[in-house]
């Protein structure tokens, strides 16, 4: 069987969402380092994998993938059998509800922090622009999942139990910061 391949960047949390399922189905797979700053994302040979020049792009042979989140459920679908079966319709409609809740609703403000506050000082020796990222809190503060996490004894148990996970802290690892 042809490698599994991933193409991405170590400091870029899409690819990191990838590599988490790779790691966590211990799936052997190879990584190819996809340099952002010099612009290989844009390339002709890159945009046949990924046409909007992104990270992470994804090959299973002849399957080519794009969207982190659609490698993340195809990999759960194909290498992690019975990984995304549901108990019921509620269930699985739930499922569905908060993955949308989290691509739609927490990621736009949370990954404008994460590039604001982290990834512009660290990789382009800029400063944060805390109007930003005020700006970017308040509308993840404004929504009925403030406090979240650690206000609930459950849901913050979940959290450290999947941040515990072997596969995550591995992923976590491999990001340089
Ligand atoms: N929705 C996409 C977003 C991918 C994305 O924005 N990747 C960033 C790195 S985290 C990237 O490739 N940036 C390079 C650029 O904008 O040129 C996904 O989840 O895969």
């Amino acid at each position: 069987m042809a490698p599994l391949k991933l193409y991405g960047a170590a400091a870029s949390t899409n690819t990191a969402r990838a590599v988490a399922v790779l790691n966590e189905l211990g799936l052997d797979y190879d990584f190819i380092t996809v340099d952002l700053s010099g612009g290989a994302n844009k390339k002709p040979d890159f945009l046949t994998l990924n046409p909007f020049g992104l990270v992470p792009a994804f090959e299973d042979g002849d399957i080519k993938l794009f969207e982190s989140r659609a490698i993340a459920k195809y990999l759960a679908a194909h290498y992690g059998p019975g990984l995304l079966k549901s108990a019921s319709k509620a269930e699985s409609a739930a499922v569905e509800v908060w993955l949308e809740v989290e691509s739609q609703e927490f990621n736009p403000p949370a990954s404008a922090i994460v590039s604001e506050g982290l990834l512009k000082p660290l990789l382009y020796g800029g400063s944060p622009d805390l109007v930003v990222v005020r700006a970017q809190e308040a509308k993840l503060g404004q929504t009925p999942q403030e406090r979240l996490i650690t206000s609930r004894p459950h849901v913050k148990s979940w959290w450290e139990q999947i941040s515990a996970r072997p596969g995550w802290k591995k992923a976590a690892a491999a990001i340089p910061f």
